[in-house]
């Protein structure tokens, strides 16, 4: 296994959920010991701590999608710290906060990986596509429109991040654990041609199976894997502590298992930890599994 130089970020905010809570991730995450528990396997740990932004605003706007303003603010702070730590050859663990932030740190991926030269791909482990636009949303919270703004399409504010061409092209992107999909987002799953795997077809194939298509292709050395774990992609029994739980996703065995594959590709460059909610936590035991899955992703030194 492969030592590991990585930047724990935080950032601090659930402007883009519709729910309160995610604000309290980052800190959640480090008092479960997660520092610790990664330097316990013989890695680099640096700590940044959090992020500065602008707090929630009380009330949305009457008219598109909540918070932008308060959204891109963070997403432009994450944008540039991933940045700067991608370019001190170090791999980010973004420590969310909402799921809308995984904008900035692709946006800065993506970056990084034209100016490598690398090929990118980004798992994303979710029961949802995040794949709404201000348009088809039926919520108007920005992070279940992620996906959508990596592909360009998406408030300009967030869209521009990645500085020119959309940061994501459809086949680079790998859906995995989804169940909870909105008719908007099915449409543009199809028409955008994105690579799914629902969760009843992970189901089917099996955790490993399912693994080995998700990485077809990929290798360590001339691609660059980042994976954006919404912790809500696990079953919300084992994992209650998130904002948007579905019923029926993944379990803890196979969902070790998923972290002990991304290891052993020994491709995986950057990484957003997100969506953790503590207020609706059950004695930490979600925080606690995303320290346990982080471990087995990072794999010992
Ligand atoms: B998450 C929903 N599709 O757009 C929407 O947790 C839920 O980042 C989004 O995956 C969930 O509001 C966003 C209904
Ligand atoms: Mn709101
Ligand atoms: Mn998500
Ligand atoms: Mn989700």
């Amino acid at each position: 296994m492969a030592l590991w130089h990585l930047t724990l970020l935080g950032a601090p905010t659930d402007a883009g959920a519709g729910v309160a809570g995610a604000h309290l991730g980052p800190d959640a995450l480090r008092g479960a010991g997660l520092a610790r528990a990664l330097r316990g396997q013989g890695h680099d740990v640096q700590d940044l701590g959090n992020l500065a932004g602008p707090p929630t605003p009380a009330h949305e706007a009457r008219h598109g999608p909540h918070h932008l303003a308060c959204v891109s603010a963070w997403n432009q702070a994450v944008h540039d710290a991933v940045a700067s730590i991608l370019a001190a050859q170090r791999v980010p663990v973004l420590l969310g906060g909402d799921h809308s932030l995984a904008v900035g740190s692709i946006s800065a991926v993506a970056r990084h990986c034209r100016q490598a030269g690398k090929a990118l791909c980004v798992l994303w482990l979710d029961a949802h596509a995040d794949a709404n636009t201000p348009a088809t949303s039926p919520s108007g919270n920005l992070h279940g429109m992620p996906v959508a703004c990596l592909l360009g399409d998406g408030p300009a504010a967030l869209t521009a991040l990645a500085g020119g061409p959309p940061a994501l092209q459809p086949a680079q992107l790998r859906l995995v654990g989804l169940r909870s999909v909105d008719a908007g987002e099915q449409c543009y799953l199809r028409q955008r041609g994105l690579p799914v795997w629902r969760m009843p077809e992970v189901r089917a194939l099996g955790m490993a199976q399912t693994m080995a298509q998700v990485l077809r292709g990929i290798q360590a050395g001339t691609h660059h894997l980042h994976v954006s774990l919404d912790l809500d992609c696990m079953d919300p029994a084992l994992a209650p502590g998130v904002s948007t739980p579905a019923p029926g996703g993944i379990g803890h065995h196979a969902m070790q298992q998923c972290m002990d594959l991304l290891a052993a590709s020994g491709a995986v460059g950057s990484v957003d930890l997100v969506e953790l909610n503590p207020l609706r936590d059950r004695q930490g035991q979600t925080a606690q599994l995303a320290v346990d899955l982080l471990q087995r992703l990072a794999g010992s030194a």
